[in-house]
């Protein structure tokens, strides 16, 4: 399986998050790449596909936003990351949004996704990476690794968040509908839910969208994931959320894994774009299942039996020391 990268991905380099009440090391750091990179190789090289993609997914205005906010931010004089504070949950009228602050807080849903100087090169290059590696199942190949970083499943439409800018899987499905590649399932198995590509495709019934991941009730986004959320309108059916408590091991999170493959069967559909955050794993610093790295082959092994092309999106995976090794077996299963 080809896998792609660029080394513009690594310009992206976030301090601190607001956690807990309390600023800490941001835990999405360029040694989670480096972690990945260093445990396989042959990577290969990703081409510019443009803004038209991601325009595909993401409103004119927060592209404009993203690529010029830190900048912005150093204009009004502040040093370091961007990062909202003062977010509009009351919107009876139009925002009107003049100042860099009024910006961050409406296109953020979180205070732990600050814009560095490098945000824009290194997301607009994570979204180019997944449809390079798009490309090549788009030329024949049955299966492609995009080293997606910073990841994307958290990103919407029109805003940012849990480290996410831009919706790689959501940019790479809306561009293998365009090559006529669907219909399209996106299959998310990061530990956290998918709340981003979910809300994107939440009433389009041409994408499939099914996510394993931790209860919202005891773990974050908190507000999205929840097992009645199945789609919206003619879309209704098209969304499977399959939460699972805290402390899932390898057995018992493979029924889940399995009623969500039999969803996209009976789905029909032609082609899988895979979220895959290896924060699921027990050794993983901010996450909460007990998967270990034999795990990741079965699972794996499980998705790539549906027999599909696919794309394999990175997401979330902080345990740095392991990381690499974790996506190493998962491919190595696949
Ligand atoms: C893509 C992805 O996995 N995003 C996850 C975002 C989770 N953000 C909230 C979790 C807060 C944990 N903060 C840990 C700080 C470590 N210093
Ligand atoms: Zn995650």
């Amino acid at each position: 399986m080809k896998r792609f990268f660029d080394d513009r991905q690594l310009r992206h380099a976030p301090a601190r998050e607001l956690h807990n009440g309390d600023w800490t090391d941001h835990a999405e750091t360029v040694a989670r790449p480096r972690s990945i990179l260093s445990a396989l190789d042959d990577w290969q090289p990703v081409r510019d596909f443009g803004r038209e993609p991601l325009r595909a997914v993401h409103d004119d205005a927060y592209l404009d936003f993203l690529e010029g906010a830190h900048a912005e931010w150093i204009a009004a004089g502040r040093t370091g990351d961007a990062i909202g504070y003062t977010f509009p949950v009351v919107r009876r009228r139009a925002l009107r949004l003049d100042r860099i602050d009024a910006k961050l807080g409406a296109y953020s849903y979180d205070a732990g996704t600050p814009i560095t100087a490098g945000t824009w090169d290194a997301a607009y290059w994570s979204a180019q990476t997944a449809l390079s590696a798009l490309d090549r199942i788009a030329g024949g190949d049955r299966s492609a690794f995009a080293l997606c970083r910073p990841p994307g499943h958290h990103a919407g439409r029109d805003y940012l968040g849990g480290y996410c800018y831009l919706n790689n899987a959501a940019i790479a499905a809306r561009r293998a509908q365009a090559l006529n590649l669907g219909p399209v399932a996106i299959l998310d198995i990061d530990y956290h839910h998918g709340n981003g590509t979910q809300d994107i495709f939440y009433a389009d019934p041409d994408i499939f969208f099914a996510s394993i991941h931790a209860d919202p009730r005891c773990d974050y986004p908190f507000y999205w994931g929840h097992a009645d959320e199945t789609g919206e309108g003619a879309a209704i059916g098209t969304t499977l959320n399959l939460p699972l408590p805290r402390g899932t091991d390898g057995a018992a999170y493979r029924p889940a894994l399995d009623r969500a493959l039999a969803a996209i069967t009976r789905w029909s559909a032609r082609m899988l774009i895979l979220s895959f955050g290896a924060d699921t794993f027990v050794g993983d610093p901010i996450s909460h299942f007990a998967l270990e790295r034999d795990d990741y082959r079965e699972i794996a092994a499980a998705i790539a039996a549906l027999d599909l092309p696919t794309l394999i999106v990175m997401e979330g995976g902080y345990a740095v020391g392991e990381l690499g090794a974790n996506v190493a077996a998962f491919l190595d299963g696949f």
